[in-house]
C-alpha cells in the first residue's frame, strides 16, 4: 500500500496538537472576520460575542452561524474580509434558487487550496509521471481550477479539457494517455458508456484513478464507473462557499473523506435546533474556515447531511473522516408526508441492475402528491414486449416500496432516452414548487 503524504506534519499531526492549532487559528480568524466584515460584526454584536470571548475550540459554540441567505444578502462583496486589491480570483455559484453568490481568494488562499487538493493526489499514489485529464468545468465553477492547482503543484501534467465534447474526451484518453480523470461521477458514468459505444474497452485507455465529486453518488455507481473505465474511483468533497473541491477527500482506504482540519473545523448539528451533535450522529455539516483570508466563513451551514468518524484511519492521517453526504436538508423530498432522499432511489435502481439514468418526477393532482420514477432499461434488460416491461416495472416498484415506505410509479423508458449530464446531474423534477 502506498503511504505517501504531501504534508505529513499536518496530515498526521497528533490530535492534541491539532486541536490546539485549530483553537489558535480559530481565535485569530474570528478576530480577522469581526474586524473586517461589518455585516458579520453586527451579527456578533447582536449575539453578544467579541473576539475576546473566542480563545479556543471550546468557544466555537458561541460563534453565530452563517448561511446561504447571508451570502445572498451581502452580494457581491459584503462578506469579503480583505481589500479587493488583495483578491486575485473570484468564483461563483448559482445555487438551487438561481441566485448568484460570489466568493474570492487571495494569493495565499489559492496556495492553501492547491495544497488541499494535492494532498489527495499524493494520498492515492499520484506523482509527476501522471497525466490528469481535467473534465470538471473550468470557469466560475470551482471544480476545474480547484483540482488543476493541486495537480500542477505536484508537477502532474494537466489536460484542461473541461467538461463536454464527450467523444473527444475518449480520443484524448487514448492519444494523450491520461492516467487520472477528474469530473463529476455522472459525467464519469457517461464517459464509460461512450467508451463502450465507440467500440472500445478500458484496455484501450490508460486511466488508473479518477477523482469524482460535486454531487451525491452511491457505492453502486462507484463500482459501475470503476468497471466501465477500468480505474479506481475516489470521492472528493467541497463547496464554493467554503473553498471548492478539497475540503475533504478520500485516501486509499476509501473509508470516508478526511477533512483538511488544519484549515477547516467541521461540526455536525441538528438542523432543526442548531445544537451540536456528538461525532457519529447524523446531522447537518457546518464548516469554519480558520486560515482563509479573503472569504472566511464562520460556522457555515452547508445543508449537507453526514456523519463524522474520529476512529484512527489505517492511512495514518489524523484528520476526521466525514461520510459521503447522504443528501441535503433541502433536497430531501417530502412526498405524501414521507421523507425521501434521491440517493435511496438510486441505490435501489442500481442494486436491481439498472444504470444511474433516471428522473424523479413529483407533482400534485387534486391536492395529492404524484410520484413517478422514469428509469432507463439497459440494453440487456430491454424488451418491447409490454407484459415483460410491466413485469419489470412491478418488480422495481416493490423493491422501491420496501426501502422508501411509499409507493412510486415506475416507468421504464428506452435505453439512452434520458439526457446525460456533463456536470452535475439534475434528477429531480418537482413541479409542486411552481404551485406553492
Ligand atoms: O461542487 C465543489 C466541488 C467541485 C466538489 C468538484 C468536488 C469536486 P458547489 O457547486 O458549490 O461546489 O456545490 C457544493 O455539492 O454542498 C454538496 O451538496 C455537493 N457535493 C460536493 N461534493 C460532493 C460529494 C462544488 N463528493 C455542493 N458527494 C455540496 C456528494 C457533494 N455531494
Amino acid at each position: 500500500m502506498n503511504l505517501k503524504y504531501y504534508q505529513k506534519e499536518s496530515e498526521c499531526m497528533p490530535l492534541e496538537e491539532l486541536r490546539k492549532l485549530q483553537g489558535e487559528r480559530l481565535a485569530k480568524n474570528f478576530r480577522h472576520v469581526y474586524e473586517n466584515v461589518e455585516y458579520y460584526r453586527k451579527r456578533c454584536e447582536e449575539a453578544g460575542v467579541t473576539p475576546d470571548d473566542i480563545k479556543g475550540l471550546d468557544d466555537l459554540d458561541k460563534i453565530p452561524f452563517t448561511c446561504k441567505d447571508d451570502l445572498r444578502a451581502t452580494y457581491p462583496y459584503g462578506l469579503f474580509a480583505v481589500p479587493m486589491s488583495k483578491v486575485v480570483r473570484i468564483h461563483a455559484s448559482s445555487g438551487t434558487t438561481g441566485k448568484q453568490i460570489v466568493v474570492g481568494y487571495t494569493k495565499e488562499d489559492l496556495d492553501i487550496w492547491d495544497d488541499c487538493t494535492a494532498r489527495q493526489l499524493v494520498a492515492i499514489g499520484c506523482d509527476e509521471n501522471d497525466i490528469a485529464q481535467n473534465a470538471y468545468g473550468y470557469g466560475l465553477f470551482t471544480g476545474g481550477f480547484g483540482v488543476h492547482g493541486g495537480a500542477t503543484k505536484l508537477g502532474i501534467q494537466v489536460i484542461p479539457i473541461s467538461s463536454g465534447n464527450t467523444q473527444r474526451q475518449i480520443t484524448f484518453m487514448q492519444d494523450l494517455k491520461s492516467t487520472i480523470l477528474f469530473c463529476t461521477p455522472s459525467y464519469a458514468a457517461y464517459l464509460g458508456e461512450t467508451l463502450k459505444d465507440m467500440g472500445l474497452t478500458p484496455d484501450d485507455i490508460h486511466l488508473k484513478a479518477g477523482i469524482f465529486g460535486a454531487e451525491p453518488w452511491t457505492e453502486e455507481m462507484r463500482r459501475d464507473i470503476e468497471k466501465s473505465l477500468g480505474l479506481k474511483a475516489y470521492d472528493i468533497y467541497g463547496l464554493t462557499e467554503v473553498m471548492g473541491p478539497g475540503v475533504a477527500y478520500e485516501c486509499q482506504e476509501q473509508a470516508g473523506m478526511h477533512v483538511n482540519e488544519d484549515h477547516f473545523i467541521i461540526e455536525t448539528i441538528d438542523p432543526k435546533t442548531g445544537k451540536r451533535l456528538p461525532d457519529g450522529e447524523k446531522g447537518e455539516l457546518v464548516f469554519t474556515a480558520i486560515t482563509k483570508q479573503a472569504f472566511p466563513l464562520m460556522r457555515f451551514r452547508t445543508k449537507d447531511i453526514g456523519v463524522l468518524n474520529r476512529a484512527p484511519c489505517a492511512c495514518g492521517r489524523t484528520f476526521v473522516r466525514m461520510s459521503k453526504p447522504m443528501g441535503r436538508t433541502d433536497d430531501m423530498l417530502i412526498i405524501r408526508g414521507v421523507n425521501v432522499f434521491p440517493s435511496q432511489i438510486e441505490g435501489v435502481l442500481m442494486q436491481n441492475g439498472y444504470p444511474a439514468n433516471y428522473e424523479i418526477h413529483v407533482g400534485r393532482v387534486n391536492n395529492t402528491d404524484t410520484f413517478e420514477i422514469k428509469v432507463e432499461m439497459t440494453a440487456e434488460k430491454f424488451s418491447d414486449v409490454v407484459s415483460e416491461i410491466n413485469k419489470q416495472e412491478k418488480q422495481l416498484e416493490s423493491a422501491l416500496l420496501s426501502v422508501l415506505q411509499i409507493k412510486a410509479k415506475v416507468t421504464l423508458v428506452a435505453p439512452k432516452s434520458i439526457a446525460r449530464s456533463e456536470g452535475k446531474a439534475k434528477r429531480v423534477i418537482d413541479t409542486r414548487k411552481l404551485h406553492d
